[in-house]
């Protein structure tokens, strides 16, 4: 499938998914948001696809949302064209896992963007940031709801109401990302990390992914017994055996997703 604001790379059973509008330092329309979320849910049918990375370029993850689009529009028009509620909805049913590798700008919606993803390893060079508080608006795709799980009410609070950015250091500090390396490094770090997970049990991974991301939604208690009862079951897979047997045996697993 031919994109015109991606680019799109499936190889060793992972999925890399680059942002590609260079002359907006990749802002988010409705384009490039509904061909990620096609290419996404390509990447999820696709048996070939186990892990999927999400990029931009070394300048820019992405400056946000396109301001020049959302200039002239009013109340109804977004209200009525909910706009990005489809495409962000489509982003996160996506059930295999997603690194964002994040280099240079990840503002706004782009900052959003990266914390939709599973984790977000970044370059030195990055810099994230909820900026709209300078346009007038508010974050809208989770600037105030994620960034606060991730980094505590006060840096999230600080970063809406200044539009203060953030360097790669303090991201890593505060736990935004699970990882900062040298900017030449940041496809190939992200890539490893992608085919390690390429490796594991494909049943697994995707139980894991939904396991970690209850955190977010359910109490504690709640959140255990989720975590109890999918560890229970993980032991009704072909995998489970293969992975235990592999160990006593001192060899490498070979998983079936079975
Ligand atoms: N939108 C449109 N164009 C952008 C852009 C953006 N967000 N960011 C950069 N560009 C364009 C610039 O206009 C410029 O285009 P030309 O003038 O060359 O035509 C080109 O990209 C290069 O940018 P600069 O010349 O500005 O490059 P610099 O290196 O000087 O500065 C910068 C880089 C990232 C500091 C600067 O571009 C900047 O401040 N950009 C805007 C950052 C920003 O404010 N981001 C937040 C956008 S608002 C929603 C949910 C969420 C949202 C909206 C709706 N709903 C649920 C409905 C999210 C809103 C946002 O993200």
């Amino acid at each position: 499938m031919a994109y015109e604001t991606l680019i799109v790379d499936v190889e060793d059973h992972v999925c890399v998914i680059k942002l590609n509008r260079p002359e907006a330092l990749n802002a988010l329309n409705k384009q490039l948001l509904e061909e990620l979320a096609e290419a996404l849910e390509d990447s999820q049918k696709n048996d070939k696809v186990r892990c999927i990375v999400l990029t931009g370029s070394e300048k820019a993850f992405a400056a946000g949302a396109d301001i020049k689009m959302m200039q002239e529009k009013s109340f109804s028009e977004v209200f009525l064209e909910d706009m990005f509620t489809s495409e962000s909805e489509r982003i996160g049913r996506i059930r295999k896992p997603i690194i964002a590798a994040v280099s240079g700008y990840a503002l706004g919606g782009g900052c959003e963007l990266a914390m939709m993803c599973d984790f977000i390893i970044c370059s030195d060079t990055a810099k994230f940031g909820q900026p709209e508080i300078n346009l007038g608006v508010s974050a809208g795709l989770g600037g105030t709801q994620r960034l606060t799980r991730y980094v505590g009410k006060s840096k999230a609070m600080e970063m809406n109401l200044t539009g203060r950015l953030m360097e790669a250091d303090e991201a890593e500090r505060c736990g935004l990302v699970s990882r900062v390396v040298p900017v030449k490094k940041l496809l190939d770090e992200a890539l490893s990390a992608a085919l390690k997970i390429s490796e594991k049990s494909m049943l697994t991974t995707m139980a894991v992914k939904e396991m970690v991301n209850r955190a977010h939604e359910m109490p504690l208690a709640e959140g255990l017994r989720f975590e109890r009862r999918i560890f229970h079951s993980l032991f009704s897979t072909e995998d489970q055996k293969e992975g235990m047997a592999a160990f006593s045996e001192k060899r490498d697993a070979q998983f079936r997703d079975k």
